[in-house]
């Protein structure tokens, strides 16, 4: 018997709950994975009762009750330390730039909503300037990152993917999706390792045999 449940929005659009489910996966918590349909814009009635905010991603596991992406990576690490630097600098470095994806870029989550269904097709241009401030950001995080890492590995902290690409990957999704311009050559080769990756090769094959029903028009008619 497994011990305990993570239980998971419609993953073509969940960037949440693919933020949680890539840290469970990482650190190998012996989980059953729920996948609830999505209403979309916080209309999930199931989620209403199912966990303390409401909200998926959603942790049960050997009697502890974990809610939000950032604790639950956090919970996560303590069973594999690596998915947070062995450096204290470094750990505290990973923290803040997965603290300030977890809290912040919002024109970037509104603007450009994850949609694994779509695929490198540009949305209306030009971008509004707080959605490119968000994406010059990220791409200064990425592009730092990379540079100081090169040697290491492909992700944003060397050889191992941490907790701080389980946070950016949904935005690696979105990025590639709506094939944002601008951005480094280095953010670019790390975007292609993050999709790369084989967990989220596997979550890409999962969402795309999810039920054609769950398909929601405010996402798929998006110009
Ligand atoms: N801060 C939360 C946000 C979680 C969140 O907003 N999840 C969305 C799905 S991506 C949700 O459950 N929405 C409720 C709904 O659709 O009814 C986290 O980091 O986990």
């Amino acid at each position: 018997m497994a011990d305990g449940r993570l239980v998971i929005g419609t993953q073509r659009y969940s960037s949440w709950s693919l933020r949680g489910w890539l840290s469970v996966r990482l650190a190998g918590l012996d989980v059953t994975i729920e996948t609830v349909r999505l209403a979309g814009g916080g209309q999930t009635t199931a989620l209403k009762t199912l966990s303390p905010n409401g909200c998926v991603p959603y942790l049960e596991h050997k009697g502890a009750v974990v809610w939000d992406s950032l604790s639950i990576a956090e919970y996560c690490a303590e069973f594999a330390p690596a998915l947070w630097p062995a450096d204290r600098c470094e750990r505290a470095h990973a923290r803040s730039i997965a603290a300030e994806m977890h809290s912040g870029f919002r024109a970037v989550r509104s603007a450009l909503p994850m949609n694994l269904g779509r695929l490198n097709r540009p949305g209306p241009a030009p971008l509004a300037e707080d959605t490119c401030r968000d994406i010059a950001r990220i791409d200064a995080i990425w592009t730092g990152q990379r540079q100081t890492h090169a040697q290491q590995g492909p992700y944003l902290f060397g050889a191992d993917f941490t907790n701080a690409d389980a946070m950016f990957a949904p935005v690696v999704c979105r990025f590639l999706s709506f094939g944002v311009p601008g951005l480094s050559d280095a953010s670019r080769a790390y975007m292609a390792a993050v999709r790369a990756h084989p967990l989220m090769e596997e979550w890409y094959r999962q969402a795309a045999s999810e039920p054609q029903d769950w398909q929601l028009d405010m996402y798929e008619s998006l110009p």
